[in-house]
């Protein structure tokens, strides 16, 4: 577990980065949020979190990690809501971060510190996980919904929840995964379920997020089928703070 004791070093000498990817609302093109994605700068060099964050989960700094990457992300997104950028902010959770004691009073201190409204802030947690996740991880949720946080269903379509299960679930957001968006206007089955899920979505009242929008016929399509939100390469890669301040200029 080399790797493990140069994460505990990255932590204490912050050579971690919070990057942000746009999330706009289809029909206008603006920037309606940002997705928190961490990066770790090891020798200069930037490491995919696929790459280390099996490593954090194993080696126990996935708490920490997590909690040092909401606390900048609420912090950055706060300062941006102060200058009269409306947006909201998203980040990932892993199951050990949602199970850790304390989890729900350090989200709210995240909020209280930063000062950033619990509406604004979008935990995303895999439909793997919330498929197979025990009545704490529930629970847990729910609690974390009663702090006024919404919650995101990632990956969606690729767990196997069905759509009765997700009326039982406290969700705000589905996010339908890239496998499915890939497939729009090229594959006749992936572009039928991708419009399911949209309307569905729809019908129960959820914010609906394409993800992995790469290409303009795909953007034209999801409009079409009245898909709300989308982020991808399209429409940017995820950025440092001063590449989505760029980008927040241009906004519609
Ligand atoms: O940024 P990139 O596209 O490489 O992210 C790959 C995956 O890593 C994301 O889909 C997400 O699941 C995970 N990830 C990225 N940043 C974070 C983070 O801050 N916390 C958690 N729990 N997962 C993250
Ligand atoms: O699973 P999650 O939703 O957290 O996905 C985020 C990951 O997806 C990040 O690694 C991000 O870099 C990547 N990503 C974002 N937009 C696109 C895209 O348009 N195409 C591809 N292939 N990956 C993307």
């Amino acid at each position: 577990l080399e790797l493990g004791s140069d994460l505990q070093r990255a932590l204490t000498e912050q050579q971690f980065a919070v990057e942000f990817q746009p999330v706009v609302e289809l029909a206008t093109s603006r920037v309606t949020g940002v997705e928190a994605l961490v990066r770790w700068w090891r020798d200069g060099v930037s490491v995919p979190p696929e790459e280390f964050i099996g490593t954090a989960e194993e080696s126990g700094l996935m708490v920490p990690l997590g909690n040092w990457v909401l606390r900048e992300a609420c912090a950055q997104v706060a300062r941006w809501r102060e200058n009269g950028w409306e947006i909201g902010l998203s980040i990932n959770l892993r199951p050990r971060e949602i199970a850790a004691a304390h989890f729900v009073d350090s989200v709210a201190a995240a909020l209280a510190d930063s000062g950033l409204p619990p509406g604004a802030l979008t935990l995303e947690v895999k439909e793997e996980v919330l498929v197979d996740g025990s009545d704490e991880l529930i629970e847990r949720l729910s609690a974390l919904r009663d702090l006024g946080v919404r919650l995101a269903i990632d990956d969606f379509g690729t767990g196997y929840a069905s759509l009765a299960f997700l009326r039982q679930l406290p969700v705000d957001v589905i996010k339908i995964d890239p496998s499915f968006v890939s497939g729009l206007g090229r594959d006749e089955t992936l572009t039928l379920l991708t419009r399911t899920i949209a309307r569905v979505g729809r019908d129960l009242g959820l914010t609906v997020v394409a993800e992995g929008v790469e290409r303009p016929e795909q953007l034209e399509l999801l409009r079409e089928m009245g898909c709300p939100r989308g982020q991808g390469y399209l429409v940017s890669r995820p950025m440092a703070p001063s590449g989505i301040e760029a980008l927040v200029q241009l906004n519609p």
